[in-house]
């Protein structure tokens, strides 16, 4: 038995036996490798602990549970696309009409209390859409806001029937939580100068539902000679259908990505499985997304696509474009 074990160490052993998420044991077992007197007597104990750490880390996250299931989703797609809104707005409508996940849809306010994703095939990638409760001034749980901060692109759904009262609710709700929505970078509104140190900054597309009720027409007409408002807009109808095709090309290029597909020498290219990169990426960009080892040993690559002309020999820098091919050379 190892002696003077002291009262800081012990207090963190304490809190590694009443942890529960991996989380929480491995800060206690941090802070108990931190605090363990450092002597032959407890060098077992040292690799006891630490053993433990290495164990912990290799553990696969779980995803059961709710307590994990509904603070953090998994990114998967070309982008994680997060359903802001007032209540009864429509945003599971949508994520029930473009994924196979079902969430409820209903005709009174607040109808959704969990987030669910579902992924919305687009061209050859998919987007993740969450679908999540609605942002109201009743009250809206905290994990909302982080799975908001989470996003990659904000849905700022609103219905047409009503879309001021919301867009203002919303924005001042995200607001008290250190979250903006960002205004279309293309709009010349100035996005970068004023950024505030802690808040979260996300790039939105405002999404108008109801475009098949009477008088929908004259209602967005109306709303234009209102205001302008600051954010990219579709409008949609998810009863007719309206506008989905228009709202994955305005996804597609809200999130600020290219497709790039890789080739072998001598080989037709991989046309199935694109890799999708931020516009901007260059072939180095693309070898460390697929491998560490690539990007270290990458020679040169060949390009096929409106970046360069066909098997045009490109270095590392090169800026790729939406659609290249590119084989790399090790
Ligand atoms: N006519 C029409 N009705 C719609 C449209 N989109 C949604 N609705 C209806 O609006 C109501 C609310 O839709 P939901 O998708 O549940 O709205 P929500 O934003 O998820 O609501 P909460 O979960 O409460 O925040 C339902 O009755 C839908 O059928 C649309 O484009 N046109
Ligand atoms: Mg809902």
């Amino acid at each position: 038995m190892p002696a003077n074990l002291t009262a800081p160490y012990k207090a963190a052993e304490a809190a590694y036996k009443s942890a529960v998420t991996r989380e929480e044991k491995l800060a206690a077992l941090e802070e108990m490798l931190r605090q363990i007197p450092k002597h032959k007597g407890t060098e077992k104990l040292q690799g006891d602990i630490r053993s433990r750490i290495a164990k912990l880390k290799r553990e696969p996250i779980k995803k059961t549970g709710a307590r994990t299931m509904s603070h953090r989703i998994p990114a998967e797609g070309a982008g994680q696309v997060v359903l802001v809104g007032p209540p009864n707005s429509g945003k599971s409508a949508l994520v029930s009409m473009l994924t196979a996940a079902e969430p409820a849809v209903a005709d009174y306010p607040m109808s959704t209390r969990d987030a669910t994703p579902g992924m919305m095939p687009f061209r050859d990638v998919g987007f993740q859409l969450v679908d999540l409760p609605p942002l109201c001034d009743e009250h809206v749980e905290p994990w909302v806001y982080d799975l908001v901060r989470a996003g990659d692109l904000a849905w700022l759904v609103v219905s047409i029937q009503e879309p001021l009262e919301g867009l203002e609710m919303v924005e001042r709700l995200l607001a008290a939580k250190a979250i903006r929505l960002l205004p279309d970078p293309d709009g010349g509104e100035p996005d970068g100068s004023d950024r505030r140190p802690g808040w979260t900054y996300l790039p939105a597309l405002l999404v108008i539902t109801g475009m098949d009720l009477p008088g929908a027409r004259d209602d967005l007409e109306a709303l234009d000679e209102l205001m302008p408002l600051p954010w990219p807009r579709v409008t949609v109808s998810t009863v007719s259908g309206e506008g989905m095709v228009t709202l994955g090309e305005a996804t597609f290029e809200a999130l600020r990505i290219i497709r790039v597909y890789t080739k072998e020498p001598g080989h037709e290219p991989d046309l199935e499985r694109p890799f999708t990169l931020p516009i901007g990426s260059t072939v180095g960009d693309l070898a460390r997304t697929i491998h560490g080892d690539l990007a270290e040993g990458l020679k040169f690559a060949r390009v096929w696509g409106t970046s360069a002309f066909d098997g045009q020999k490109v270095h590392r820098d090169h800026t790729l474009a939406d659609g290249d091919v590119i084989e790399l050379r090790a």
